[in-house]
């Protein structure tokens, strides 16, 4: 499998966010980069630095203003007297006080939907690589050169909206990779999310849109992050209606029950005919992953890959979420060695 990963994945090191009235130790660890991508050198693939394709392919998703924000936001920060080594809010726009103002500690609350998200020194560099990742490989695919990759991108992104950061996401790679894929091949694109948590940003950004289907496995919103999205009844508006579908399971989901749902969007995706799939692949439905909620075994996770390089479609894998636990690393392992055998385009 062709590997494409920027060790600026490295850069950005959140250290504590505020979860269920406390601050813990942020699960968004530097070090989730080190362990897949030694996972996946160890098992011999072939890895490639992310190319350099500027800042076209991400504001193709992003609003202008919000990547402005992003890219400059350390560099403001001494306009905030007593400000830390990482820069974060308190406090968040609600849709009844939504003025973008002026100064930088408003725009941060404005940006955001949590405190998972602050800004370091190194979170552009970080956020940029990992995008840079997921263009990359999209561009191997369209350009026919191979028929599957994998983007180990770092920090993830699915949560991440055209103009907000959360849930550790600020610039959503599976939605850059899509879109790209939209781009060079003029054809239609599926998403298919099976990170544990909804794929919030990316139905935002596609939610009007006919050109890419975005279907998502999860656990519940009713009692889960991100609470405010991700139900079944949310099919899409507009030129998007019936482009979007959600499958929220119960807490405690086991390989049979995620598999035989995985069945079921596999089917949608079949007879939407897209030219490629891009895959949202989190490894937090793991049932030891520190902050998941369901039962997914390794063994789910490569009998996941197989079912979905049975599509036969060129692939785009982007890493989202998945966090520190010793299934972590062989959870991708099995799961890259799975979809390689079991894929023909
Ligand atoms: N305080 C991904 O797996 N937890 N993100 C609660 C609100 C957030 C998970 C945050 C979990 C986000 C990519
Ligand atoms: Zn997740």
């Amino acid at each position: 499998m062709r590997i494409l990963h920027s060790p600026n994945s490295s850069a950005h090191q959140p250290e504590r966010y505020f979860r269920r009235g406390a601050i813990v130790p942020h699960p968004e660890q530097a070090v989730r980069y080190r362990r897949l991508r030694d996972v996946v050198l160890a098992d011999g693939h072939d890895l490639m630095h992310a190319g350099e394709f500027g800042l076209g392919p991400i504001k193709a998703v992003h609003a202008t203003d919000y990547v402005e924000f992003l890219a400059t936001a350390w560099a403001r920060r001494e306009a905030v007297p007593g400000i830390d080594d990482e820069i974060g809010s308190s406090h968040f726009a609600r849709p009844h006080m939504s003025r973008r103002p002026e100064g930088i500690l408003g725009q941060i609350g404005y940006y955001m939907a949590d405190t998972s998200t602050p800004i370091q020194a190194g979170t552009w560099d970080a956020i940029y690589g990992s995008a840079q990742a997921a263009v990359s490989a999209a561009e191997l695919l369209a350009s026919g050169e191979i028929g599957a990759a994998y983007a180990l991108c770092r920090p993830p992104g699915h949560h991440a909206y055209a103009n907000s950061a959360g849930g550790f996401c600020f610039l959503n790679n599976t939605a850059i990779a899509a879109r790209h894929l939209v781009k060079r091949s003029g054809g239609r694109i599926a998403i298919i999310d099976i990170d544990v948590h909804h794929g919030n940003g990316t139905q935002g950004i596609f939610y009007e849109t006919a050109d890419v289907l975005t279907l998502s496995v999860h656990a519940d919103p009713a009692n889960y992050f991100p609470f405010y999205t991700g139900y079944a009844d949310e099919s899409g508006v507009g030129a998007g209606l019936d482009h979007n579908h959600n499958f929220p399971l119960a807490e405690g989901a086991d390989d049979q029950t995620w598999h035989k749902t995985l069945a079921d969007m596999l089917a949608l995706v079949r007879s939407y005919q897209p030219v490629a799939v891009v895959v949202a692949l989190g490894f937090d439905a793991s049932v030891d992953d520190p902050i998941g909620a369901f039962g997914v075994t390794t063994d789910g996770f490569s009998k996941a890959a197989s079912m979905i390089a049975g599509l036969g479609l060129p692939t785009v894998l982007v890493q989202e979420g998945g966090y520190l636990c010793d299934a972590l690393p062989l959870n991708l392992s099995v799961f890259l060695k799975s979809f390689e055998s079991a894929h023909q385009v």
